[in-house]
């Protein structure tokens, strides 16, 4: 319906190889991509697969925070975090309705998420044990988000381009209420301070991880650049998440816990240590820390709104049937 089955097929006719050409021409003429358009199969598949994934992690996303609402430490802390929380719940809607246009249904990509079929990100697999980490999360998951975020609002597919412009506005400014908290706890207390350097500590290396696989690992990204979903390598993001970061780090007062992390002059960027790639590749399997707990929720809350789905699609039949009787009565 929505597009040609064409790359990756073995024995190509003229006529795709045509097709692929003029496509290719699109993308490098920066125009953009909409739902009707023609596409090759591949193109639709990735898109697919990377913003239902997007849409997932924004939705398990809200599982950490959501852990905090009910002990914020104070009543303006509170609606932060609960206007933060609804916020990635908002973003994984536009995110599932931006897939929809490529021919996939919302039920498809909830069965995915829940039979463990479909990735989210493996940041969201760990827990929140103190009110430091929400202040790490909104400081340095929405800073990696952004940094991988702001050029996704290039994409070539528009509606997910579209999409990751509100989005991107909005996670500017969960990150700046996370980053006040740490810069709260950084000035109060030693026992304050010592929850803010834990934070980090245990923060840090999953952030970096949230960019993904290094560039042999990373098996999508050459074709995803060239057809400009992607506009930088996994490892490029990574590096510009901490060049920024590092010195928000210093003015905190608060110690990155690499040892081998060290400003190259030569390359005008950190070097850093080495990613415990085994635990990322643990995690995105499914067996990190809460893993079995995020989608036991995800599963529950699923299952316990079946009756608003219900109602909803009974109160759209209601509507339907009334404005059919309507019409027929008009004529
Ligand atoms: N976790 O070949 P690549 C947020 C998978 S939103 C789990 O490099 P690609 C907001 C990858 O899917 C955070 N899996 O793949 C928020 C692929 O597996 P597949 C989410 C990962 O797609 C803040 C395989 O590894 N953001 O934080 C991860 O070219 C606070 C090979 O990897 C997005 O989704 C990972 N970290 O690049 C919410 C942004 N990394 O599909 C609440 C959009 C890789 O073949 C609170 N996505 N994998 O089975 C992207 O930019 C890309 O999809 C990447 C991965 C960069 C994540």
């Amino acid at each position: 319906m929505y597009s040609q089955g064409l790359i990756g097929a073995d024995g190509r006719t003229d006529e795709d190889e045509a097709f692929l050409a003029a496509f290719q021409e699109r993308i490098d003429a920066e125009m953009k991509i909409e739902p009707n358009d023609p596409m090759p199969e591949g193109y639709r598949k990735t898109l697919v697969r990377q913003i239902s994934q997007h849409a997932h992690s924004e939705v398990i996303g809200m599982q950490p925070e959501g852990n905090w609402i009910t002990r914020a430490p104070t009543l303006r802390r509170k609606a932060a975090l609960l206007a933060k929380v609804q916020d990635e719940g908002g973003h994984g809607l536009y995110l599932y309705s931006a897939a929809e246009t490529l021919g996939v249904s919302r039920e498809e990509m909830t069965d995915q998420l829940l039979s463990g079929a479909a990735k989210y990100s493996s940041i969201f697999n760990y827990p929140t044990l103190t009110w430091g980490d929400i202040g790490a999360i909104g400081w340095l998951v929405d800073g990696a988000a952004i940094m991988n975020q702001i050029p996704l609002c290039r994409c070539s597919f528009g509606p997910y381009a579209r999409a990751m412009i509100r989005v991107c506005k909005e996670e500017s400014f969960h990150q700046r209420q996370g980053y006040e908290i740490m810069m709260t706890l950084a000035r109060g207390s030693d026992e304050q301070k010592a929850m803010a350097q834990d934070a980090l500590d245990r923060y840090w290396w999953p952030s970096l991880m949230m960019f993904g696989p290094s560039e042999g690992s990373s098996v999508h990204s050459s074709q995803s650049m060239a057809w400009k979903i992607k506009r930088f390598t996994n490892d490029e993001l990574r590096d510009k998440f901490i060049n920024a970061t590092v010195p928000q780090a210093e003015y905190l007062g608060l110690t990155v816990p690499d040892p081998d992390l060290k400003w190259n002059e030569e390359r005008q960027s950190y070097d850093h240590g080495e990613i415990d790639w085994d635990e990322f590749w643990r995690v995105v399997k499914g067996d990190g820390p809460c893993n079995r707990e995020r989608l036991r929720n995800r599963t529950r809350v699923h299952e316990e709104g079946a009756w608003v789905r219900e109602a909803a699609l009974a109160h759209a039949e209601k509507r339907r049937e009334r404005a059919e009787a309507a019409k027929i009565a008009a004529e």
